[in-house]
């Protein structure tokens, strides 16, 4: 094995400290996008960056950038990075390890004295997860120009909060410009968050892409009524219609290959175990690796959706709230990776992301790309999640290397 340009113990350790936290019982992590957690985090951060010699600049969705000056200042950057927040039961890699794995990589370059020609950035986005606020990865969003600034600044929580007034509180609104500069390239490493690369037995995953998603937000809304009173066939039950529709949302996934269709949000109203619920809300996330084959499965979904209200009389609002489209990344980028983990002597694999991540914006303003290393059991969004340092440090190294060539190149 060639000698290593990273130092796998200074990068398990720095993570060991960031699972600190908002750890959770099970060894999970807990840090909604901006809260006081997602701001304790990122402090840690941004001093360990200035520890490393960075300048730091804050966009205004509080996306945290820290700067190594390259020997040209007139060469756009490359960026490297990923996100801080987690799901509300989370695991200590999805995220983190990407941006603490940017941070080895510059660690390592000030170890070893290597000057590169274009700057290096580490990157922390603004709720990747879409937990807090929806939709994922709306900041990475807004610096590609998916979105427009104020849409960004006022998703709200489901409290009322919106990001804007977080970022204020927290101290993280920053005045810097969301995107609108030129990027040379940006590379993001992730745990894959699937079973392929264990399964294979591969250290490395040079990611091609990911897939697409739409994601739906479901309000059916029948009649409150009394649970003892009310006979079967006069009642207008929202939760009934519901439990219809979520098994319908099961069968269209599993019914197309590779398909994915899952509800993770539900609210049944009035939510008393003695009233017939007159209102629910769930969402949708369905995802596929051909635009038109997720179409389809959105049709079957409008279509049954409209039926079983109907058949229930019960009014139904469906909305589509994102479209995440089918990405592809840059093949210079992606040669980079292949070529890190070459040189690096890992065992790698071509593979597409079933993830959504910030790369998927990124890579509409940059040349981007993405590592993956495995996962146990490629169990994630989970507090089980859970990978080994070597591969970890395996994608620092190969990161590191993938940065070299693409600030030099
Ligand atoms: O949902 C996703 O794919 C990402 O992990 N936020
Ligand atoms: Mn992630
Ligand atoms: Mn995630």
């Amino acid at each position: 094995m060639p000698d290593q340009l990273t130092n796998s113990k200074r990068l398990w350790d720095s993570l060991m400290v960031v699972a600190k936290i908002g750890a959770t019982e099970k060894g999970g992590s807990r840090r909604l996008a901006l809260t006081d957690l997602d701001r304790e985090v990122r402090d840690l951060f941004v001093a360990w960056c200035r520890e490393a010699g960075c300048s730091i600049s804050v966009d205004a969705m509080g996306n945290v950038f820290a700067r190594r000056e390259g020997t040209d200042p007139s060469l756009a950057p490359v960026l490297a990075g990923s996100h801080l927040d987690t799901q509300p039961n989370g695991g200590k890699f999805d995220g983190v390890f990407g941006v603490l794995a940017a941070l080895e990589a510059v660690r390592s370059l000030n170890d070893q004295g290597i000057e590169t020609k274009r700057a290096v950035e580490i990157v922390d986005w603004t709720n990747e997860e879409g937990s807090r606020f929806a939709p994922a990865m709306v900041s990475s969003g807004v610096f590609a120009g998916a979105f427009d600034l104020e849409y960004g600044l006022s998703r709200q929580d489901a409290d009322g909060h919106t990001i804007a007034e977080e970022l204020t509180r927290i101290g993280y609104a920053g005045d810097a410009q969301v995107g609108g500069r030129p990027i040379a390239a940006y590379v993001e490493a992730h745990i894959e968050q699937g079973p392929i690369l264990e399964g294979e037995a591969k250290t490395i995953g040079v990611v091609q892409g990911a897939q697409a998603q739409r994601w739906y937000e479901l309000t059916l809304t029948g009649q409150d009524a009394h649970a003892g009173t009310t006979p079967m066939d006069r009642r207008h039950d929202a939760l009934v219609a519901a439990a219809s529709i979520v098994t319908e949302i099961n069968r269209i996934g599993l019914s197309v290959e590779d398909g994915r269709a899952t509800v993770g949000m539900m609210e049944v109203g009035p939510n008393s175990r003695n009233t017939i619920p007159g209102s629910c809300f769930f969402t949708v996330d369905m995802r596929h690796p051909d635009e038109d084959v997720l179409l389809g499965m959105s049709t079957t979904l409008r279509e049954y959706a409209a039926g079983i209200a109907s058949e229930h009389g019960v009014e139904m609002d469906l909305r589509e709230i994102w479209h995440s489209p089918l990405v592809t990344f840059d093949r210079r980028c992606v040669d980079a990776v292949e070529a890190g983990a070459l040189a690096a002597g890992y065992s790698y694999m071509e593979i597409s992301s079933g993830a959504g991540h910030d790369a998927c914006y990124i890579a509409r303003v940059a040349p981007t790309a993405m590592i993956f290393v495995p996962c146990a059991d490629g169990i994630s969004h989970n507090e089980l999640e859970s990978a080994t340092p070597d591969d970890l440090a395996a994608g620092a190294e190969v990161l590191t290397r993938a940065i070299i060539e693409l600030a030099n190149g």
